[in-house]
C-alpha cells in the first residue's frame, strides 16, 4: 500500500536533493578534493642538519624556514645511511642498505624492486599507486629510472641547478590540480651536492669572512677510525674526488680556514638558491588551491662535513654526516611545533602509507609511522635510532654503524673500534668517553642494541669484548 507523500516530506526530499546538487557543484569547483591528502616529499642531496636557516642563523632560507614553521620541525632526524644511493634505496624500500642490497653507490641490487610483484619488494611508489595515488618523480634518482621502480610518471634529471626538476615538478602539480585522484610527488634536487656552482646573486647574500666555522673545525682530520671514510685500517678521506669540481679547492685535507670559508660560502649560496626554488613550488601549491590538502615532508639523503673534524664529504657516523634537517607540514601536522623525538629516514615510508589510509603495513618495514608524533610532538617513536654505512671500500661489512640514544651515541667502526659520545655535553663529538664509567655503561647498553639490530639486518658478526 502506498503512503501518499506529505507536502512536508516532499519539501524535505526536495531540499536534500538541492543540497546534494549544490555539494556536487562545490566539489567540482574544489581542486583536487579528496578524503586523503596529497603527498609531496622534497629530498635534497648532501644537506646537513645545520644547512638550513632555522638551524643556523648564518644561512638565508626564508621560504624553507616559513614552510618548516607551518608544520612540525623534527630536530633529531637520522638517515638510514649517510651515502647517496644507499640512503635513497632505503627511502624507497623502507629497509636498511644491507637488507635492500645497495650498500654503496652500486645500484644493481635495486633491480629486485623493479617488478613490484612480491609484496616484500614493493617500493613506496608501488604501494601508493595501489592505494589510488598518481605518483610522479623528478630529479636525482641514483637507483635507476623512477618509472622502473613504481612511479607512474617522471624521470631522472641530471641538471645540477635543478631548474628543470622544479619546472617539471610544478607542471606535474598543474596537471594534477583538477584531477579526482590524490597524488604523490617526489622532488629530488641535486643541490647542495658538489659541484657548487651558484650564481653571483646567491653568493652576494653572504660575506665569507663573517661566516661561523663549525665548532669542531680542523684543518686536518685526526688519524682515527671514526674519521675514516674508506676501508678500515686506512686513513682515507673521500674529499678530493668529489670536490675537485669546485674552483680553487685543493685535493683533500689539510684545508685551511680561508679554503673552508670559500667552500661554506658556496654551499650556503647553493642552499639559498634551492630555498628560492622550493618557495616557488609552494607558491604554485597555494595558487592552485592544493596546499591545504597536501602534506609535505622535507629531508635530505645525508649531511656534509664542511670542515668539521677536518673532513669534507659524508660517509661517517658523525652528526654532520648522518643527521639531516627534516620537517612535515600540511593537514594533520601541528603548526609551529618542534619535536626532539629520534626519527629515522625510514619512517617516511610507513608515515606516508598511514596518511594514505593503508589498511596494513608491510611487515618488512624497519621504520615507524610518525603520525603519532604529528598528534603529540612530545611523544617518542623509539629509544634508539640506527644507521649504517658499509661497503664503501667495495667489500660488504666494511665501514661504520651507529646506535643513537637520547643522550649517547655509540659508533662501531669498520676496524671494530668503539666510540661513545655524550651528545648533550659534547655535541661536537670531540671526546670519546669509552673509558670513563658513565661512557662505558652507556656504550655497553647501546652496543647490545646495536648487535641485535645488526643481526636483524644480516650484518657481519661482532667480536665479543
Ligand atoms: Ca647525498
Amino acid at each position: 500500500m502506498h503512503h501518499p507523500i506529505s507536502n512536508r516530506q516532499a519539501l524535505v526530499v526536495a531540499s536534500v536533493m538541492l543540497l546534494a546538487a549544490l555539494a556536487s557543484i562545490v566539489n567540482a569547483q574544489q581542486p583536487n578534493a579528496h578524503d586523503r591528502p596529497n603527498l609531496i616529499v622534497i629530498f635534497t642531496d648532501d644537506q646537513t642538519f645545520g644547512g638550513i636557516g632555522y638551524n643556523n642563523p648564518d644561512l638565508k632560507t626564508p621560504h624553507l624556514d616559513a614552510l618548516a614553521r607551518s608544520g612540525l620541525i623534527i630536530e633529531r632526524a637520522y638517515v638510514a645511511s649517510p651515502i647517496c644511493a644507499a640512503s635513497r634505496a632505503s627511502m624507497m624500500s623502507g629497509v636498511f642498505p644491507q637488507q635492500h642490497g645497495v650498500i654503496s653507490l652500486a645500484r644493481g641490487n635495486f633491480k629486485r624492486y623493479h617488478t613490484g610483484g612480491d609484496r616484500a619488494d614493493l617500493t613506496l611508489a608501488h604501494q601508493l599507486h595501489a592505494l589510488g595515488y598518481t605518483t610522479g618523480f623528478y630529479g636525482k634518482s641514483h637507483i635507476g629510472k623512477p618509472t622502473d621502480y613504481g612511479f607512474d610518471v617522471g624521470e631522472e634529471i641530471g641538471q645540477h641547478d635543478d631548474v628543470p626538476t622544479f619546472a617539471k615538478a610544478e607542471q606535474f602539480l598543474r596537471d594534477r590540480a583538477t584531477k579526482d585522484k590524490p597524488f604523490f610527488l617526489w622532488v629530488a634536487p641535486h643541490q647542495p651536492h658538489v659541484p657548487l656552482l651558484p650564481d653571483q646573486r646567491w653568493l652576494d647574500l653572504y660575506d665569507p669572512a663573517k661566516l661561523t666555522l663549525p665548532g669542531n673545525f680542523r684543518e686536518q682530520p685526526t688519524a682515527e677510525s671514526i674519521n675514516n671514510q674508506g676501508r678500515p685500517g686506512e686513513d682515507y678521506y673521500r674529499d678530493s674526488k668529489y670536490t675537485k669540481n669546485y674552483k680553487n679547492l685543493p685535493a683533500g685535507p689539510p684545508r685551511d680556514e680561508p679554503t673552508i670559508r670559500e667552500f661554506i660560502h658556496a654551499y650556503y649560496a647553493v642552499i639559498s638558491h634551492l630555498d628560492d626554488q622550493v618557495g616557488h613550488l609552494v607558491k604554485q601549491l597555494d595558487e592552485s588551491g592544493l596546499r591545504k590538502n597536501t602534506v609535505i615532508v622535507y629531508l635530505a639523503d645525508n649531511g656534509y662535513h664542511l670542515g668539521s673534524h677536518g673532513l669534507g664529504n659524508k660517509i661517517t657516523m658523525h652528526e654532520e654526516s648522518v643527521r639531516v634537517p627534516m620537517f612535515i607540514t600540511g593537514p594533520g601536522a601541528p603548526a609551529g611545533r618542534r619535536t626532539k623525538a629520534l626519527v629515522s629516514s625510514l619512517d617516511v615510508y610507513p608515515t606516508l602509507l598511514e596518511l594514505a589510509s593503508a589498511k596494513t603495513m608491510p611487515e618488512q618495514l624497519m621504520g615507524k609511522s610518525l603520525v603519532p608524533l604529528l598528534r603529540d610532538p612530545d611523544s617518542q617513536v623509539r629509544d634508539t635510532v640506527f644507521s649504517e654505512c658499509v661497503g664503501v671500500g667495495g667489500k660488504p661489512g666494511e665501514g661504520h654503524r651507529m646506535a643513537r640514544g637520547d643522550t649517547w651515541k655509540y659508533v662501531l667502526t669498520g676496524a671494530n673500534e668503539p666510540y661513545v659520545f655524550n651528545e648533550r655535553d659534547d655535541p661536537s663529538e670531540l671526546k670519546n668517553r669509552i673509558t670513563d664509567p658513565a661512557g662505558a655503561e652507556a656504550a655497553s647498553a647501546l652496543r647490545a642494541q646495536l648487535v641485535k639490530w645488526m643481526g636483524q639486518i644480516s650484518d657481519r658478526s661482532v667480536p665479543q669484548n
